[in-house]
């Protein structure tokens, strides 16, 4: 046995310290704020762990999950309807590929920088290693904005951003899927491009559609993992969503399968939003009005405020929907969308439980209210898991060369998420009772990840 996997601590041997260990890191990889902020949330969970199992200290796994296995950079030159050239930038970190081929979506949204793949990269190590499929991590995208653009310049963009990336992905190597701005349309025009380039069918991307290798359920599965994983944490303390108000934000692919399930489910979604506001329907977002929001945003690319117009419900510009009460919360739109303020105010007006559908959309005091609050709280990589476990799933048929049914994926979806919240629940106890999702999260997800790193030996 190596003399680094050997218990207990020796005497005198130093411990991790969170303070430093943030000190390094901000000081190594600055201008990056939301990757300090989700380290931030991770270490403070992790090194009272690593303290007590002196291997994972000693082997520096915190110190090296940090770090990306590799970081890609690139230009994407295209042309628009107007035969002018564009220039945007492309990324993808791959970020850990200890249990598996990197897996991560790709973001096409003007805001994005590498500290917002870092982050989301991070964040993909513990979630995939929660979903107990063989995946590693990555992340990716472009600054380009898919709003405004027509389909054809959306093509050309997919077409040359995929021209540089094909040399960075494959089947065992990378695996992109979607994100904000990138669903079937993109996901088509760059798998069409990736098989132009390399002569070769393979499962190099999930979210693919259904006629050339997508997976039934994989549109619905972060949406529908969400609410499974709010309705395990309210199953633990004996209740249900049935009955209860639920507030949702976004109205993107997460959004509306989260609205879909609260209804099958038996609850009443009241909110919806996009980077214009939000709408309030007191009367509640019937299957048929959310059938009209798919239309509207998938296919038409149309603003949430025309949902006011067309069923007569509130529509509150330039703002988040957490003015509105209700007992059941998922921030399912972006990272930071929901603050300290926002967190207080939904507290006051009776939430019992948040379920996040997005990635890092609490600030951490946000975080923190819910916490002293006894909110039943999932983070966003043990609650929007579904998503990526379904494009595990994807990625498991296209190898077999056979696609299962809409029940057998979903009856797996379901499992999968319970598993989540059992994997969390082990290590989530607080000396109160209270089950800390967070910690449990972080902890649950580490370990796996961990263990593979220190068996690989130090590299
Ligand atoms: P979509 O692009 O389908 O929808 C995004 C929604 O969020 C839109 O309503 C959009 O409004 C809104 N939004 C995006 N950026 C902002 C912003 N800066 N400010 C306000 N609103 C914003 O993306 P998804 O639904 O796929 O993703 C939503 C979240 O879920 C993201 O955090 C993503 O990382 C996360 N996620 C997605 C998974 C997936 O499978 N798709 C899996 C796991 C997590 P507008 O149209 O006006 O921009
Ligand atoms: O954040 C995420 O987990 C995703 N965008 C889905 C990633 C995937 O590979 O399906």
């Amino acid at each position: 046995m190596s003399t680094l996997t050997q218990n207990p601590p020796t005497a005198g041997e130093k411990v991790l310290d969170f303070n430093e260990f943030m000190a390094h890191l901000k000081e190594r990889n600055p201008g990056q704020p939301e990757f300090h902020q989700a380290v931030h949330e991770v270490a403070e969970s992790v090194i009272p762990f690593i303290n007590e199992n002196p291997k994972y200290r000693r082997y520096k796994i915190l110190e090296r999950i940090v770090e990306p296995d590799r970081t890609i950079l690139f230009r994407v030159t295209w042309q628009d309807d107007n035969s002018e050239v564009q220039i945007n930038k492309g990324y993808r970190v791959q970020y850990s590929n200890a249990i598996g081929p990197y897996k991560g979506g790709l973001r096409f949204h003007p805001s994005v920088h590498l500290d917002t793949f870092k982050f989301l990269g991070f964040e993909q190590v513990f979630k995939n290693s929660l979903t107990t499929l063989p995946m590693g991590a990555g992340k990716g995208g472009s600054d380009f904005d898919p709003k405004g653009k027509s389909d054809d310049e959306v093509m050309r963009f997919c077409q040359a951003y995929m021209t540089e990336l094909v040399r960075h992905i494959g089947k065992d190597t990378d695996v992109p899927a979607g994100d904000i701005g990138v669903g079937a349309r993109e996901i088509s025009y760059l798998y069409g491009q990736h098989k132009r380039l390399t002569n070769r069918f393979t499962g190099v991307l999930t979210g693919k559609s259904l006629e050339f290798g997508g997976s039934l359920i994989r549109t619905e599965a972060t949406g529908y993992g969400a609410v499974y994983f709010a309705e395990e944490m309210l199953k633990n303390q004996g209740k249900s969503i049935q009955g209860k108000q639920c507030v949702v934000s976004g109205s993107g692919n997460v959004a509306q399968y989260t609205v879909e399930k609260i209804l099958h489910l038996g609850g009443k979604p009241v909110t919806l939003s996009d980077s214009s506001g939000f709408i309030y329907d007191k009367d509640g977002i019937t299957q048929e009005k959310l059938d009209w929001v798919k239309d509207l945003k998938n296919v038409r690319r149309g603003r949430i405020s025309e949902y006011a117009d067309k069923f007569g419900a509130e529509f509150i510009p330039g703002k988040t929907p957490w003015s509105i009460p209700g007992e059941c919360v998922f921030p399912s739109a972006t990272q930071n969308e929901l603050n300290e303020e926002d967190a207080r105010m939904l507290v006051k007006n009776g939430c019992i439980c948040v379920s996040e559908g997005a990635n890092m959309p609490s600030t951490p005091e946000a975080v923190k209210v819910f916490i002293q609050s006894k909110v039943l709280f999932g983070p966003g990589k043990a609650a929007n898991a579904g998503g990526v476990a379904i494009s595990g799933l994807e990625m498991t048929q296209n190898s077999m060369r056979l696609s299962w049914s809409r029940e057998e994926v979903e009856t797996k979806l379901k499992q999968i998420m319970t598993s989540i919240h059992d994997q969390c629940s082990k290590h989530a106890r607080e000396a109160d009772g209270y089950l800390n999702y967070v910690k449990g999260a972080n902890i649950a997800g580490f370990i796996k990840v961990a263990d593979a790193m220190i068996a690989y030996g130090v590299m």
